[in-house]
């Protein structure tokens, strides 16, 4: 009968980090504090988004971000819950968001010890169109004392304490690691608190897909060309990989943390760096698969060991099955 005790019995988010935090005498409950705030955000995020039809919330809200492109309704929404939500949980002293093109550094009142980089809305391309989207976030430990600077969230991504992200789809998925595995749990809706439903996620060791916006292959370096070449038409006898591509990075990297195989965004030689985000982007994402057993690269190195300048920075990734990412990684070495 463990499928009835499994339903009786209720292993809630919160509940599973004040079971994680138990084994870690010296914390004060701060993380499960600052979490909670973290996932009241997603719970919002998630209604908005289900309804986001209805309320007529998509649109444009006639500003530009950061990066020049313009913002949507719901990323402006979903920006402001988040900033809200975790200035008030009294546990964080900088925030970086997408979505804001300066760090937020919080008031003393309201400081904490917590760094959170985050990517309220990440998939914007996909939002009028129903497609799955995410929030991306990381948290580092302020470095030392209390005065927060800058170089506080320029730390490199294996510093991070935690990580996770949100995915908006066919269900609610929150996936976290707190540097001691992953863990993916669902919101159940009628209960309103996210279950434990992916205990101790592992990525298959070696996978049969790849993803990648194939649009831009004009433009690649030899490495990925060649890899991509290699997954359409292997050598070695092995059989050529599926193409899977959503255009959100939440949910090609959720799959490919389930199902094993590899995604990619490469440097062209339109955009030299990618385009996807060191902070909340590739480290957050970088993070859970190592924790889950997969590898991440940027063309150079591990990506969790780069050391971002800037708030904003890009850079090239390549993440998924160990075995995958390995082979990317001898192409990179063979062209030295
Ligand atoms: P966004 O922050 O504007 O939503 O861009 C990030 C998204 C990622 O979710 C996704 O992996 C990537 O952009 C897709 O880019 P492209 O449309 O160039 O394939
Ligand atoms: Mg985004």
């Amino acid at each position: 009968h463990a499928a009835e005790a499994m339903k009786t019995d209720l292993m809630t988010i919160t509940r599973f980090v004040l079971n994680e935090q138990s084994k870690h005498p010296e914390s004060r409950g701060d993380f499960s504090i600052l979490l909670s705030h973290i996932v009241l955000g997603c719970k919002f995020v998630c209604a908005a988004v289900n309804k986001a039809g209805l309320a007529k919330l998509i649109g444009l809200a006639g500003e530009t971000n950061v990066q020049g492109e313009e913002q949507k309704k719901l990323d402006v929404l979903s920006n402001e819950v988040f900033v809200k939500a975790l200035v008030s949980s009294g546990r964080t002293c900088i925030l970086v968001s997408e979505e804001d093109e300066e760090a937020i550094f919080v008031e003393p009142s309201k400081r904490g010890k917590y760094c959170v980089v985050f990517d309220p809305l990440d998939g914007s391309s996909n939002i009028d169109c129903g497609v799955s989207i995410g929030t991306i976030f990381g948290v580092y430990m302020l470095k030392d004392g209390d005065e927060s600077r800058l170089e506080d969230v320029l730390q490199p991504g294996k510093n991070m304490l935690a990580a996770g992200y949100c995915m908006y789809g066919s269900s609610c998925t929150f996936v976290l690691s707190t540097g001691s595995g992953l863990n993916g749990f669902t919101l159940d809706p009628s209960l309103g608190e996210f279950i434990l439903t992916h205990p101790d996620i592992k990525i298959p060791k070696k996978g049969k897909i790849y993803s990648v916006n194939e649009g831009n292959a004009k433009n690649w370096d030899g490495p990925t060309a060649k890899f991509v070449e290699k997954c359409k038409f292997p050598k070695d006898g092995s059989p050529a990989k599926s193409l899977r591509y959503i255009g959100s990075m939440v949910a090609d990297v959720h799959r490919t943390l389930l199902y094993g195989g590899v995604f990619l965004y490469p440097a062209d030689k339109k955009s030299p760096s990618g385009k996807l985000r060191v902070l909340y982007e590739v480290f957050p994402m970088s993070f859970l698969m190592e924790q889950a057993g997969g590898q991440s690269f940027t063309g150079k190195e591990r990506a969790l060991d780069l050391v971002p300048k800037k708030i904003h920075e890009r850079s090239p990734i390549f993440l998924g099955s160990y075995d995958d990412v390995e082979e990317i990684k001898a192409l990179y070495a063979a062209e030295e």
